[in-house]
């Protein structure tokens, strides 16, 4: 014992607005803000609001969404209604072309819930920075493929990539992991020239799914004089990851990483769709498998500012489940297996393909499709060795 105190606990904030619930991609669309209000609910009926400084948050402006994303695709967004006859060329510049702008499609009130995901990651920032908080939350953020000057995959804004510039005037180093089953691409992207990011991308990886990036080789700008090179890390996964796998995958490349690089602040992007019976997903993770990941970055962050982030997760009561859970790691708190009763929407919760009203159903007994698990032992200890090997490049 060498006499130095760890402070009690970590302050944890909540940022949250819930004017992101009521809006509607499509009936057809997989991205259900729904799954906010299931969370919001499921969080506060465990009691986790009086372990957190809960912040209403505001409206990012288009100044701060343009440190990142052009005027003109601004302007776009901002004008953007479903009653507007669009411009075919514009709409293909800033949506892409038909099959691929089904995923981002023109919806009612769009603007205004770009700006509420977006000023949540911006106000957890700032909390960070300005020591009112430790781990800063916020579940409707996370939106990784977003580009400067284009929509993809759901995402039209680039809360991750604001944030991160935020977080940037006072840490030297900002590290971002990122646990959504699909490639960090909008991310990896923004970042690939400067060594003050490094971004880590664990994701499935095979031909025809979204994005197609992120192989284990792409580790940055090929010129070694660009300062960027070797700061994209990425570990294409193959379907039906079981828990111990994706523990010890994650702990040994998460663990490296963080030691090596010694960033002041982390962003953990905790996409849910990496869950086991995921709508888009091809993992097999259970609850706790996917909570592991923040409680290891928790612990090995211990004095350096953390902030959460939600991203994908198309079954919306694991969604719920899982940020729930994982807030009740950042609060340090062990939460009850029996969802409470009195929780609005608590039958999203119950009946046997549901869960049985518990918060941690084996989700290897619910699935209706089972992904058969491709990833042999050697093929993850050589993304793991891969890895390593990466790292020898990188200064912290
Ligand atoms: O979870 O989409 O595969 C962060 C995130 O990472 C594609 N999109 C695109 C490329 C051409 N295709 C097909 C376009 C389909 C448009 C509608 C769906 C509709 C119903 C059910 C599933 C999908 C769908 N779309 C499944 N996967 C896609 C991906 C985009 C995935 C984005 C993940 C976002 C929030
Ligand atoms: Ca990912
Ligand atoms: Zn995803």
């Amino acid at each position: 014992d060498n006499g130095i105190q760890r402070p009690s606990r970590e302050t944890v904030s909540f940022h949250y607005n819930a004017r992101v619930e009521g809006h509607h991609f499509g009936s057809q669309h997989p991205m259900k803000p729904w799954r906010l209000t299931l969370t919001k609910q499921l969080v506060l009926s465990y009691g986790l609001q009086y372990a957190m400084d809960m912040y209403e948050s505001r409206m990012a402006t288009k100044a701060e969404l343009a440190a990142f994303h052009s005027e003109e695709y601004l302007s776009f967004l901002a004008r953007l209604n479903p009653r507007k006859d669009l411009d075919k060329d514009e709409k293909h510049l800033y949506l892409g072309d038909d099959s691929t702008s089904l995923d981002c499609p023109v919806f009612d009130g769009m603007w205004d819930y770009f700006r509420y995901y977006s000023g949540a990651s911006l106000d957890g920032a700032r909390a960070l920075i300005s020591d009112q908080s430790d781990i800063a939350i916020n579940w409707s953020g996370g939106l990784h493929h977003a580009h400067k000057n284009k929509a993809s995959g759901f995402c039209y804004i680039n809360d991750i990539v604001v944030a991160i510039q935020q977080l940037l005037l006072t840490n030297t180093r900002v590290l971002y992991i990122d646990i959504d089953v699909h490639h960090g691409d909008g991310v990896e992207e923004a970042f690939f020239s400067t060594d003050r990011v490094l971004t880590l991308s664990f994701h499935n990886f095979a031909y025809g799914f979204f994005p197609e990036t992120g192989k284990i080789g792409d580790i940055g700008p090929k010129d070694p004089s660009n300062a960027g090179a070797h700061h994209s890390l990425n570990v294409p996964l193959k379907p039906g990851i079981s828990d111990d796998q994706w523990r010890m995958t994650f702990q040994q490349i998460a663990g490296a990483v963080i030691d090596q690089y010694n960033p002041s602040a982390v962003v953990l992007q905790c996409g849910a769709d990496s869950l086991g019976g995921d709508r888009l997903g091809p993992f097999n993770l259970n609850i706790k498998a996917h909570g592991s990941c923040v409680e290891f970055v928790k612990d090995r962050c211990f004095n350096r500012k953390l902030l959460i982030l939600g991203g994908g997760g198309y079954t919306p009561r694991n969604v719920a489940r899982c940020w729930t859970h994982e807030t009740a790691i950042c609060v340090g708190a062990h939460l009850n297996e029996t969802i409470p009763a009195h929780v609005p929407y608590r039958q999203a919760f119950v009946g046997a393909e549901h869960g049985d009203g518990r918060l941690y159903p084996d989700f290897d007994q619910l699935q209706r499709v089972i992904h058969e698990n491709e990833n042999t032992e050697e093929y993850l200890q050589s993304l793991v060795e891969n890895i390593y090997e990466q790292l020898r490049y990188i200064q912290g």
